[in-house]
């Protein structure tokens, strides 16, 4: 027993799959595109006092800048070298903001792009975030440095040099994404370059990554690179933790290349997830919301212990990556709310909420013309993000992250964590509700009539507070009041009109 307890606490610490988050927190938030010294003063004045865990970052280092078009998002996604140095901020701004988040428990998650450089078209020269020189053409990085020798180039075996059939293992691994310099990951000199790269971020206080591409790499190369990690800062984390790794791998089945095959270095992204509860919530393909009885394994995805879930992404959100129709995102407000309320209730999977830019979205023959549009922007330069009188964003920020009914929902979930999923209840369509345990519960109406029944929340007796509808503040409810009986059941009623057509009720939103 003793032995054992020991062995789960080394786990605990150890382990590639713990995101380290701190305070009893469970989720964190992807500031797309955000300057480094905003998510420093965001860590401070918003995420710690509101639960949330920790921030991924858009990726740090040294990128292409691309003109035609101007300035897009993806230009982020071509690496030239491994300096700190983008339009987010520098290295001092980016160890700064580091320090103030992990002072206040809020931890920093890198988006690591390391798969590859930039793409096989750009001109040479010094069109680059920190000036430094680059020729694509003779794969020439001076400033890592890497050379014709670190490239994948002999091993691809399509003619194009790019990867043309996601059926085919081996060109999936050794070839070009759309283009993108493939790295030998095979060679122990990228291995270390790319080690030490990471290495730099984890000495600033770094708590873990997610690895772009990881689909396009051999997962026992990824190993090998990952096994040369440094245990996280001490000056924040307890000794021997390793870094959080989640890969991003696009399985949404079909492909011969399975989120299973990287489980053994860590997390991966579960894409399956915000594809179907799309589905769901849109009531597409004859799915109703009582189907999500057995949400999680039961959909047959991958076991919530190796998952990093999210109702959609800095890619799908735009028609990039998986680009399933049915991904909900800000633009569909009202579903995508009940979406990330589901998300977080539930305990499958760790969690990440998206917080976006707007665009100007345009479709043409269904395709998003507009899905390059950078960050806001002044001749290039990210504009702030400001706060409105009412704690929304302002300067074409989105800050999904801001809106009460997930805020709230993120608190929701610290509140209920490690209780069971329990008192499921449907109306055999789309009127369900479950709690967990005797911390918290939920009831969704995505029906087109009302809903208005008494139903098994498992709390203690009491008068909660709404927090989809208000907030609870000095002990009073600006929203929707719930009367808990001793026995557990409470009344409830919501219209399908409602603006947000579901309530959420937890232990430290009682009266
Ligand atoms: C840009 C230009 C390109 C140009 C290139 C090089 O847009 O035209 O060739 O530069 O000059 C981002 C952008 C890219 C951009 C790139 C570099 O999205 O447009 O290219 O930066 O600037 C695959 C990968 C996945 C990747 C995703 C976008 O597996 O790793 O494509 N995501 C990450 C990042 C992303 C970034 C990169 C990687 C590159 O999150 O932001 O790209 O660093 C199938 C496969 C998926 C595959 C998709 C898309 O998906 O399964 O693995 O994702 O295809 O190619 C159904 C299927 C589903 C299938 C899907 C789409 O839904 O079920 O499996 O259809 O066909």
């Amino acid at each position: 027993m003793r032995l054992f307890l020991l062995l789960s606490i080394l786990w605990v610490c150890w382990a590639q799959y713990n995101p380290h988050t701190r305070n009893g927190q469970t989720s964190i938030v992807h500031l797309f595109e955000w300057r480094w010294d905003d998510i420093a003063l965001e860590c401070e004045r918003y995420l710690a006092p509101n639960g949330y865990g920790g921030v991924q970052v858009s990726p740090p280092n040294e990128n292409v800048v691309i003109n035609n078009p101007s300035r897009p998002w993806w230009e982020r996604y071509q690496p030239i070298s491994y300096k700190i140095c983008t339009r987010s901020g520098n290295e001092d701004a980016f160890k700064d903001m580091v320090k103030r988040c992990n002072d206040v428990g809020v931890n920093i998650y890198v988006d690591a792009v390391v798969n590859h450089m930039c793409g096989n078209g750009v001109s040479a020269g010094t069109s680059s975030t920190c000036g430094s020189y680059f020729n694509p053409g003779t794969r020439d990085f001076p400033a890592v440095p890497y050379s014709g020798w670190d490239f994948n180039d002999g091993k691809c075996k399509t003619s194009s040099g790019d990867i043309e059939n996601y059926n085919d293992v081996n060109q999936v691994r050794d070839c070009r994404l759309s283009g993108l310099l493939d790295l030998a990951m095979e060679k122990d000199y990228v291995r270390s370059t790319v080690a030490d790269y990471l290495n730099h971020l984890i000495s600033m206080g770094v708590a873990g990554f997610r690895i772009d591409a990881s689909k396009h790499m051999w997962p026992g190369d990824m190993k090998a690179f990952l096994d040369k990690l440094n245990n996280l800062s001490t000056n924040w984390f307890p000794e021997g933790s390793r870094p959080f790794i989640f890969q991003e791998v696009i399985d949404l089945g079909g492909e011969p290349i399975k989120s299973s095959d990287y489980f053994g270095n860590g997390r991966v992204t579960e894409f399956k997830f915000g594809a179907k509860l799309g589905t769901v919530i849109r009531k597409w393909n004859g799915e109703k919301m009582a189907y999500l009885k057995n949400w999680g394994e039961g959909w047959s995805f991958m076991p919530s212990e190796r998952a990093l879930v999210f109702v959609d992404n800095h890619d799908n959100q735009r028609g990039h990556g998986d680009g399933g129709a049915s991904i909900l995102t800000f633009w569909d407000a009202r579903l995508y709310k009940m979406a990330v309320g589901f998300m977080l209730a539930h305990p499958y999977g760790f969690t990440r909420v998206m917080s976006s830019f707007r665009w100007p979205r345009y479709f043409e023959n269904g395709k998003d013309v507009n899905d390059w549009v950078g960050p806001p922007n002044d001749n290039g330069v990210i504009k702030r993000v400001t706060i409105n009188a009412d704690t929304t964003c302002g300067n074409g920020w989105v800050c999904e992250h801001r809106w009460r009914q997930i805020r709230n929902m993120v608190i929701f979930r610290n509140v209920a964590n490690g209780q069971n999923f329990t008192n499921w209840w449907d109306n055999g369509s789309n009127q369900v509700a479950f709690g967990r345990g005797n911390r918290g519960f939920i009831v969704f109406n995505n029906d087109d009539w009302a809903l208005s029944t008494t139903l098994q929340t498992g709390l203690p007796a009491g008068t909660y507070c709404d927090v989809i509808s208000g907030d609870k503040s000095d002990n009073h409810c600006t929203g929707i009041e719930i009367y808990v009986g001793s026995d557990g059941l409470a009344y409830f009623s919501i219209s399908n009109t409602a603006e947000d057509p579901f309530i959420a009720i937890h232990m430290d939103a009682k009266l």
